[in-house]
């Protein structure tokens, strides 16, 4: 009999357990709370709703419950204009969508488990698929203000990852071949682009918008890449798909702002909407 050791019964609270684990147990907690409060079993498709897309949402069908994600643990509250903390339940077709009203953004500084408990929690709730949509900058003089562009791979600068240990997860075919070309045969008009995410919360100078073009990037932004490789290590299939709200710093000759990004988002609103309504239910 060895005195001193610890009854097996007693928890694990070492650091490493602590750390590593805990992530993936709130999200299942989340899952718990938000089937109660919807009532619904199983998600099948999370939507996670960017800058400008919010009013694409309302396409999608009345939902059949709104859960606000101060009401579920390990929420962070949403902090930006044009975002609103809430998750729906949206019966679209067959296919029961979880739709994220907001997001957590990785400059908000609540750290990068929190920028991906969105995702880890539809994935607890059942979600097989996750369609991240962002606004973001275009580096393309084509893309106007208002266009959509389907992400086909990324660039991710934040110099983090969700995944904390030697969990080394497969990025070949992150955002789905399948699902990029289910939506290029709803529009065929739709462009693809390598999307580069940087931390934030300031704008590009040129310069970075000059390094990001011969980095092969296409589109810049502050999100979405995090979220992919959770929802990757989560074995979700991704859609990407970006909203240009502004040309990237430099090109167009005028300062970036915010209040450009929603008002462009708006007039985007009925495609961007009518896309979601054929492409959801399909997925
Ligand atoms: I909307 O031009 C939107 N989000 N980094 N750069 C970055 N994020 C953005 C931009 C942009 N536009």
């Amino acid at each position: 009999m060895e005195a001193a050791s610890s009854p097996s019964t007693a928890p694990d609270y070492s650091v490493d357990r602590v750390a590593a684990s805990s992530p993936y147990q709130v999200a299942g907690k989340a899952a718990d709370a938000l089937r109660k409060l919807t009532g619904i079993e199983q998600h099948d498709v999370a939507l996670v709703m960017g800058s400008g897309w919010l009013p694409a949402v309302e396409a999608l069908g009345e939902p059949s419950a709104e859960v606000a994600i101060t009401d579920l643990p390990g929420f962070a509250p949403s902090a930006v204009a044009g975002h609103s903390g809430k998750i729906r339940s949206i019966a679209a077709g067959s296919v029961r969508a979880l739709v994220f009203l907001s997001r957590t953004h990785y400059y908000e500084g609540h750290g990068v488990a929190a920028v991906v408990h969105g995702i880890r929690t539809a994935a607890a709730a059942g979600c097989r698929a996750v369609v991240l949509t962002n606004g973001c900058g275009g580096l393309r003089r084509h893309w106007r203000p208002g266009t959509a562009v389907l992400i086909k791979d990324h660039i991710n600068l934040t110099a983090t990852s969700p995944i904390v240990g030697a969990t080394f997860v497969d990025l070949t075919d992150l955002y789905s071949r399948r699902l990029r070309t289910l939506c290029r045969e709803i529009d065929p008009r739709l462009d693809e682009g390598v999307y580069v995410q940087f931390p934030g919360p300031h704008y590009e100078t040129p310069a970075e918008i000059e390094m990001v073009r011969r980095l092969g990037g296409d589109l810049v932004g502050m999100s979405t890449t995090l979220e992919a490789i959770a929802a990757r290590e989560a074995g979700m299939e991704i859609l990407g798909i970006s909203l240009v709200t502004n040309a990237a710093a430099g090109l167009s000759g005028e300062p970036l702002n915010h209040q450009e990004v929603l008002a462009a988002g708006k007039q985007a609103a009925a495609r961007m909407g009518d896309l979601l309504v054929d492409v959801v239910p399909r997925i």
